[in-house]
């Protein structure tokens, strides 16, 4: 069986789960589905990111350790992952053991190889982002990424002689084009590589919540090198089978925030292991809430549970993923989102299907035959729906969600149109056979456009599998054999379904 492996970022623990949180996953559960689906045998990685200034600090101003901070978000972030349907296979946290292990035989294995060496620094660091910055890098003397003040640190730090790893890196990048994704990602790395690297400062001693450094306790390893080695560790690195069937990683998938760390630090420090680079790191855009920045101290917060109680868990993925093409930046707003659910949900997809299992009902009584002939009148219509079949497995192998799914809106549109144009109601009176083909071909459209829908909304789809008299559980079904016009032998149609997409107010 070929393998999969995609990941998220490991979420820092001293913030509660919003959308963009929601997003990364939900976008990493979609692909697992579709690949599962393809016949992959798919390792999907998340977790928490538990050390650093930031959780200590944040774990001090609760009166609490760090650990039973992140013991509390922990509990938030698999409830709703658990809501969200996500089928993560695993889920990693920097506390465990196997992660502080993993981490502790790469640093000791790149020192040896004197890629990590002990020297002074002394520099502009900004807590909150966990970066250190030189005096040309700040905007107006603040932090270029979030703009917040900063504080003079000097410390004895162990580096990483990333300065080194520049040529490398750019081959690599020259060499693999899809490496980093969108291309305007690829570009910004290239170019910040382009530009220069100097060796990246991999230890603390001015906090203590985080992996010792081996053999020199009074440090603690920075939290970007401990974090990124979560791809590993989640594989059981060094020792584990599983590196040698998942690694190097598919698709991490990252917001554009954390771009520099995933697609230079990261494949850099793998090359000094002398491991291979993951294979792509896409990043997405982010989420604006009704036009403004998404910010604690404007209270405007997306919790997706509330969103997902208001309107939906399927509702909601699906709205992710419609809304904006994967990669760009987008706004939340109720309006939209009550847009997307009346208009493509509720009208469209919703009353394609009710239309359809209602006409098989009535006219056929559930049971369709295989067409006598099939070739004729219906080719460009059969052949038009898997056109965009084609197309749609292209989009969802290169992230491109949007595209995807306006390919299954196109099919919908198809089928409301030939329902419209072969009348299904007429033929009932003058022509049994042509009904019998028509019904044939519609049930087969349906079909198909709810298994595209699968990995964005696999709970109503499921209901929508069995109203279509389909036996075998929707997540285990094969989409080779499912992409087709087909005739299934024992087809009975449920005779009728709930509304599966009711409309909705603001
Ligand atoms: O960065 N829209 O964790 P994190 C879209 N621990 N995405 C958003 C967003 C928004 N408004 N706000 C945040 C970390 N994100 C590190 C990762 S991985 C080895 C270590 C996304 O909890 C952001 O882009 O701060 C990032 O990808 C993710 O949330 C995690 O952020």
């Amino acid at each position: 069986m070929p393998k999969y492996y995609i990941t998220t970022p490991i979420y820092y623990i001293n913030d509660v789960p919003h959308i963009g949180h929601a997003y990364t996953t939900c976008a990493a559960d979609v692909m697992a589905r579709f690949k599962r689906m393809c016949g992959f045998d798919v390792f999907f990685l998340t977790g928490v990111d538990e050390h650093g200034q930031k959780a200590e600090k944040a774990a001090t101003e609760q009166g609490i350790h760090p650990k039973e901070l992140a013991d509390n978000m922990v509990g938030k972030f698999t409830e709703l992952w658990k809501l969200l349907n996500i089928t993560n296979t695993d889920f990693i946290r920097t506390t465990d053991e196997r992660h502080r292990k993993a981490v502790q035989y790469l640093f000791n294995k790149i020192e040896g190889t004197g890629d990590i060496y002990l020297g002074e620094y002394e520099d502009w660091y900004c807590i909150p982002c966990e970066s250190y910055f030189t005096d040309l890098q700040l905007v107006d003397g603040k932090c270029p990424d979030c703009g917040r003040s900063l504080e003079r640190l000097k410390e004895e730090s162990y580096f990483f002689r990333l300065s080194k790893f520049g040529e490398p890196l750019l081959k690599y990048l020259e060499e693999h084009k899809d490496f980093v994704l969108p291309e305007v990602r690829l570009n910004e790395v290239t170019s910040f590589v382009r530009g220069g690297l100097r060796d990246l400062s991999v230890s603390r001693t001015s906090f203590t919540w985080g992996i010792p450094v081996p053999d020199n306790p009074r440090h603690v390893v920075y939290v970007w090198f401990d974090a990124l080695i979560n791809y590993l560790s989640g594989l059981g690195f060094p020792t584990d089978e599983r590196l040698r069937e998942y690694w190097p990683c598919d698709a991490h998938l990252i917001g554009k925030d954390i771009l520099r760390f995933h697609a230079v630090y990261w494949p850099a420090f793998l090359m000094a292991a002398d491991i291979e680079p993951p294979k792509r790191v896409f990043a997405h855009g982010w989420w604006t809430v009704e036009g403004q920045k998404m910010s604690k101290s404007l209270g405007n917060v997306v919790a997706p549970a509330e969103v997902c109680d208001k309107y939906g868990v399927d509702q909601f993925r699906f709205f992710l993923f419609r809304e904006v093409p994967f990669g760009l930046d987008g706004d939340f707003s109720k309006d939209a989102i009550v847009h997307r659910i009346n208009g493509d949900l509720a009208n469209d997809f919703g009353n394609l299907i009710s239309r359809s299992v209602t006409m098989i009902n009535r006219f056929l009584k559930g049971r369709l035959e295989k067409p006598e002939n099939l070739a004729g009148t219906d080719d460009a219509f059969r052949n038009s729906v898997e056109g965009l079949v084609d197309e749609y497995e292209k989009d969802m192998n290169d992230f491109a969600f949007y595209k995807a799914l306006q390919d299954v809106f196109e099919i919908t549109g198809l089928l409301n149109r030939y329902i419209d144009s072969e009348a299904p109601w007429k033929l009932a009176k003058e022509d049994e056979k042509r009904l019998k083909t028509v019904l044939f071909n519609i049930w087969n459209g349906v079909r198909i456009a709810t298994i595209l829908l699968y990995p964005f909304m696999p709970e109503k789809t499921a209901i929508i599998w069995n109203a279509l008299g389909k036996r075998d559980a929707i997540e285990s079904t094969i989409f080779q054999n499912e992409k087709i016009f087909y005739h299934s032998e024992e087809l009975a149609v449920i005779e009728k379904t709930p509304p599966i997409f009711p409309r909705v107010e603001g």
